[in-house]
């Protein structure tokens, strides 16, 4: 486990996720604020995807993408600067799953495995959501999650609806 401050560039992948205020503007916005990111060099971002809430009933519908890049930010620098990203967008936390205007989560950092009490990488349902596996294959379809291929993984996870908006 590292979480001291890395001098060597990791890739990592972010979950985008939105159903609140305008949600494809929402994930754009934090698309551009993902771009500038300090001590991080940009790579890519998926296709926008539209889908079924996951979570308590009678939210509206997520926007969902998933981004790539490479930092130098250790584990716990690099959620401080998603959460300042999340307050910008006036985040408010209220319930677990609930609705909301950006969620950012930590997907990968590169093959690390950390488990603290406000980290765990790999995020821990990444292997339970299309929402998440179908934009990150779409930007890395080599990728191997704790050994497994991800189109494997995309064959065993629970089908969700989910429909592309964007290219
Ligand atoms: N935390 C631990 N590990 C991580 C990580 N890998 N990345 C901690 C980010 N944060 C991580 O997060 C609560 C705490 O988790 C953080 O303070 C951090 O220390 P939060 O974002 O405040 O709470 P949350 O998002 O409500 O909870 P959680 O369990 O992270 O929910 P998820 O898994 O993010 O699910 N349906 C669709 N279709 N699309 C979605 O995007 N998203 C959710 C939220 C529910 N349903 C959805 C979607
Ligand atoms: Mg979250």
């Amino acid at each position: 486990m590292t979480l001291e401050i890395s001098n060597s560039l990791q890739t990592c992948y972010i979950g985008i996720g939105s159903n609140l205020a305008n949600p494809v503007a929402q994930v754009n916005a934090a698309i551009e604020k993902l771009q500038q990111l300090k001590n991080s060099r940009w790579r890519y971002v998926s296709a926008l995807y539209r889908s079924a809430p996951v979570g308590p009933a009678g939210q509206d519908d997520y926007i969902n993408a998933v981004a790539c890049f490479e930092t130098r930010l250790a584990p716990e620098q690099l959620l401080d600067a998603l959460q300042q990203i999340e307050n910008s967008q006036q985040r408010v936390r209220r319930e677990r799953w609930g609705a909301r205007t950006l969620d950012l989560d930590i997907l990968l950092i590169g093959e690390q495995l950390i488990d603290t009490s406000r980290l765990t990488i790999p995020h821990p349902y990444i292997t339970q959501r299309n929402f998440v596996l179908v934009p990150l294959a779409e930007i890395a379809p080599e990728l191997t999650i704790k050994g497994v291929p991800i189109g494997n993984l995309i064959k065993l996870c629970p089908v969700g609806a989910l429909e592309k908006i964007s290219i």
